[in-house]
């Protein structure tokens, strides 16, 4: 009846509203690790991709998928510390994939390059408490169901750690097409922007979609908040709207 239709959506692996776990989580982390360690960047060849798949498990599993704290991924960030070397850190909001073809003409690198970004991009993970195995139905969606889910935080301790290592001249790649460019709400504007400790310089990028009317520009108002962030830390600001 319907008590127990309801019991059922509250209680079980279908009751998040965002999409579940990748399949074979596990063995994909895995296999990135060592084609990372051994391939991509050889030099990092000495690092234990079994005790990083094993800290990344931890750091979720059995737990409640809402109730993720940067502590939990502490061990897992230890053991492969996202850093760049200076000048080479490219940051990005809604620009993704163009900020990773920008970043690789130039030589320059986005956290992707780092092994816990490459290890994590594109996939979605979330536990089940008193179980060891992950949810593949669903998990929480940041809006619907809660901010502090496993997917969430680690993006943003992985990003604050990105930034807070980032030195010298860095680039950030924003999008001109829509209302925005600068968000404060997201993981740029929220984490990363505030967390540049060692950054003398950010260049900002405005990139306008050739298919659309250009909706913010390097003299809107979200830049210029975007600016006096940057003003209060000391870090030189330009910005170039950029037509492709
Ligand atoms: O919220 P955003 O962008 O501003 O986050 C992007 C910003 C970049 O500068 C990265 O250094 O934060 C870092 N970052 C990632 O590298 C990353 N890869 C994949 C943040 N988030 C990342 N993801 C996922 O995309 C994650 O799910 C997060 O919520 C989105 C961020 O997309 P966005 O809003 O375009």
């Amino acid at each position: 009846g319907a008590i127990g239709i309801y019991k059922w959506r509250y209680t079980g692996l279908n009751r998040w509203h965002g999409k579940g776990s990748t399949p074979n989580f596990q063995k994909i982390i895995q296999e990135r690790c060592d084609t990372y360690t051994q391939q991509i960047r050889p030099d990092s060849r000495s690092r234990d991709c079994q005790g990083i798949t094993q800290a990344f498990m931890s750091a979720f599993i059995s737990k409640d998928p809402c109730k993720a704290t940067k502590e939990d991924y502490q061990p897992l960030i230890d053991l492969a510390y996202p850093t760049v070397p200076c000048g080479k850190a490219v940051f990005w909001s809604k620009t993704k994939e163009l900020a990773r073809e920008y970043a690789k003409g130039r030589g320059l690198l986005t956290l992707e390059d780092t092994l816990l970004g490459f290890l994590a991009d594109g996939l979605s993970w979330c536990g089940e408490p008193g179980s060891s195995d992950l949810n593949y139905q669903s998990c929480p969606d940041w809006k619907k169901d809660c901010s502090t889910n496993y997917f969430s935080v680690f993006w943003e301790v992985l990003s604050e750690r990105f930034a807070e290592n980032a030195c010298g001249t860095v680039q950030v790649v924003l999008n001109g097409s829509i209302e925005n460019a600068f968000d404060k709400m997201s993981i740029f504007g929220r984490v990363e922007a505030h967390n540049l400790r060692s950054v003398v310089m950010l260049q900002a990028w405005l990139v306008h979609d050739p298919g659309k009317p250009p909706r913010d520009s390097c003299s809107g108002s979200s830049i210029k908040e975007l600016e006096s962030i940057l003003n209060g830390r000391n870090v030189r600001f330009t910005c170039r709207d950029n037509l492709r």
